[in-house]
């Protein structure tokens, strides 16, 4: 789509393009990587960027979304907290002519005309890329129970809501493989720590498998099944999503069998998607980001080429 009136070329060449950029907050050592990969090609490409961390409440990202339209800025990009809810700021950027960029994760709006662009992963596909792991490994034990406990990310967030989904129909029909129990961590290690304290409360022995929406909360959940007496990785199989060093590093000494990547490094592309949304360019509706799966056994390997 082309987007017209948001300024010609030679206006843009006077100045520096302005962009006000909303993070979610800094939850997670994925979240630590993407606000530096923006922040850096920002730097790189001369564009001035007004970053406004919401410490993960939407309310405070539709301040900043208020503020930038009131300084008039050029483009305003966003990672949303949540799916829901955004319409009514979201109309009142598109009234002042402002363009926006979704980064990292998606909104449920009617009018998709109130976003130019999508930037990010298929949370769903990283849910059955997890489910698909959890399957080839169950081969070895076709006659096993797998009780899985799942520690999702923040509610209404679109990478839980999707990577939730993806990670059932994958699973979906094995009657031996099934999720007991399914509680938010907000994608934090601290929480992912205490929900699991209480899951191996309740549960015990019982609990076979845990997925974990993002490797934070896993690595909490590590911490509290090691405390709790028990091997994760060994007694427990632990299986998590992003691929931040901390994954590698807990996979490298046995205690994450496995995890799904989700890149962090979205600047250098949101800032050429919004030199080409104002140089009047026609951008793809959705641009997705291409990932891979990384189990235990190929860890040490891997380790010096990951990059977040
Ligand atoms: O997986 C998690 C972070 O939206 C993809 O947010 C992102 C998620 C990521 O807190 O670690």
């Amino acid at each position: 789509i082309t987007i017209a009136g948001f300024g010609s070329a030679s206006a843009l060449a006077a100045k520096p393009v302005v962009m006000g950029f909303s993070q979610v907050g800094a939850e997670s050592e994925w979240r630590t990587a993407n606000t530096l990969s923006i922040k850096d090609a920002a730097k790189k490409d001369g564009i001035n960027l007004k970053f406004a961390d919401a410490q993960q409440k939407q309310e405070n990202q539709v301040k900043a979304i208020r503020s930038f339209i009131a300084q008039k800025v050029d483009v305003i990009a966003f990672s949303p907290v949540v799916e829901t809810g955004w319409d009514t700021v979201l109309r009142e950027a598109k009234a002042a002519k402002i363009p926006v960029i979704l980064t990292d994760r998606a909104v449920n709006v009617t009018d998709t005309s109130l976003y130019v662009t999508f930037i990010g992963s298929d949370f769903v596909e990283e849910g059955r890329r997890a489910g698909r792991w959890l399957l080839e490994r169950a081969k070895k034990t076709p006659d096993r129970t797998l009780n899985i406990v799942e520690l999702q990310g923040t509610v209404g967030s679109a990478p839980a809501i999707d990577r939730k989904n993806g990670f059932e129909q994958a699973i979906a029909g094995n009657a031996k493989i099934k999720i007991i129990r399914s509680q938010t961590g907000d994608f934090t290690r601290a929480k992912g720590k205490e929900v699991m304290e209480a899951f191996l409360k309740s549960q015990g022995k019982n609990i076979n498998v845990v997925y974990a929406h993002n490797d934070d909360m896993a690595i909490g959940a590590i911490q509290a099944i090691e405390e709790a007496g028990m091997k994760p990785g060994t007694d427990i199989i632990i299986i998590s999503i992003d691929g931040v060093k901390g994954a590698f590093e807990a996979m490298i000494a046995g205690k994450l069998n496995v995890t799904v990547e989700c890149s962090p490094l979205l600047g250098p592309q949101l800032m050429q998607v919004a030199r080409d949304v104002l140089a009047g360019k026609p951008v793809p509706k959705r641009i997705t980001t291409e990932e891979g799966v990384f189990p235990a056994e190929v860890a040490a390997k891997e380790f010096p080429n990951r990059k977040y």
